[in-house]
């Protein structure tokens, strides 16, 4: 089964998606995602200069040849950009080793081993008082577990507090938005969100909650120790991981769970982490982490350390990421939750797709393949806007984590 095509397809049904869909001389084609939100273009470069042209004529059943052929062929190796081109190439051929086999390609990586995908949502509010109404909002849909953001006093755009409900997307304009950050007002606020939280709901739901790479170690193992009394499911990048050794100080103050992992790209980034047991939730997605192929050998690595999966489901990460992501959580034993941030409608229409929320949790479907597709036709009604994330700075102008 030879390839005869491979096309990038970018659109823009609300914010950007760059897809590649894979077509092989047997009449079955793949899809995979290769988006990097706000660096988008980069990475259809990269398909289309350097990857695209040697996938002509390969054979499309050798997933594991081509990944390594890309990975270790590409010489500069790891990277977003890299790694997000080899896990579009990757999607797309396990999208396309399922279709073939006739199964939803959770049965192919080893079947189901739960029922459904517990997933969390995002609320947020510009004061502690909406952000515990967008919390109630979430509960009456359905939803077991919420992450939890509200703005902050004095603090001008604060991380995670969108405009609209559902759809909040940070990426908001061509050149980068100027947020800022206050650290000490931020830790002094953060905890009395959660206790009017649990005021208000009790202990039921599962609360999780996005530090955004804002903190220092020692300051994130102050938040952790005042967030115990809450008992949250997580909090996520509570300091940067460059130095994953940053975790252990973390660790030595407080058992609140920690996640980390949305911007790394391979099992590296995550080894000290993982095999010395500071974090909880490994992050990392289909598209992130170098497709279904690496992220597996992640998930089985962090498994050995009981670190469970977490991944990362933003609205940047297109429905084609969506679904491959619940075919892997369908099937992976060290599952722990889905980040499902939903897509608007404009989206969804553009990427058909068999998975489908109830009651909390997601399911993948039953469809061959990872069971999302695109629409050729209305996507090209939605050509490509620059757009990027933004940065933040301190109140005195020091450029600061976003
Ligand atoms: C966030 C993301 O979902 C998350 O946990 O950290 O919203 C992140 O800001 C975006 O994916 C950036 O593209
Ligand atoms: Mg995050």
């Amino acid at each position: 089964m030879r390839i005869t095509s491979a096309r990038v397809i970018v659109t823009c049904p609300g914010r950007n998606f760059v897809t590649l869909k894979i077509e092989t001389d047997g009449g079955v084609y793949g899809i995979g995602d290769a988006t990097l939100n706000g660096r988008e273009m980069a990475v259809v470069a990269y398909l289309q200069d350097h990857v695209v042209p040697a996938l002509i004529g390969k054979d499309a059943r050798r997933i594991e040849d081509m990944w390594q052929f890309l990975y270790r062929g590409a010489y500069w190796r790891r990277g977003p950009v890299t790694m997000r081109a080899i896990a579009a190439v990757d999607m797309a051929l396990w999208d396309i080793k399922a279709k073939v086999a006739r199964m939803p390609l959770y049965d192919l990586l080893g079947g189901a081993s739960r029922e459904r995908v517990l997933v969390y949502g995002h609320a947020n509010g510009g004061d502690i008082d909406e952000t515990v109404e967008a919390v109630g909002r979430y509960i009456d849909m359905g939803y077991k577990a919420i992450r939890a953001q509200t703005g902050i006093p004095g603090v001008k755009l604060a991380y995670g507090v969108g405009r609209g409900d559902l759809h909040y997307e940070p990426a908001d304009a061509a050149l980068p938005t100027e947020t800022s950050w206050n650290t000490p007002a931020y830790l002094d606020h953060a905890p009395k969100l959660f206790d009017a939280l649990r005021d208000r709901y009790g202990f039921g739901p599962h609360l999780l909650h996005d530090v955004h790479h804002r903190l220092t170690p020692i300051e994130a193992a102050r938040l952790g120790k005042s967030l115990e009394p809450h008992r949250m499911f997580w909090i996520e990048d509570a300091t940067p991981a460059e130095n994953q050794e940053a975790f252990r100080l973390i660790r030595q103050h407080t058992v609140t769970p920690l996640a980390v992992g949305e911007i790394f790209n391979t099992i590296w980034d995550a080894r000290d982490l993982i095999q010395n047991q500071l974090i909880d939730y490994i992050r990392m997605t289909v598209v992130g982490a170098g497709g279904i192929t690496h992220l597996r050998r992640i998930a089985d690595f962090a498994a050995m350390y009981q670190v469970r999966t977490g991944c990362h489901g933003a609205t940047d990460l297109s429905p084609v990421t969506m679904g491959a992501a619940l075919h892997f959580d369908l099937w992976a034993p060290n599952f722990g939750i889905q980040e499902y941030m939903r897509h608007s409608d404009e989206t969804d229409a553009v990427f058909p797709h068999a998975y489908w929320f109830e009651d909390g949790h997601l399911h993948p479907g039953d469809a061959h393949g990872h069971g999302v597709d695109i629409d050729e036709e209305l996507a090209a009604k939605h050509p490509y806007r620059p757009a990027s994330l933004p940065v933040a700075r301190l109140e005195d102008g020091t450029m600061w984590n976003w």
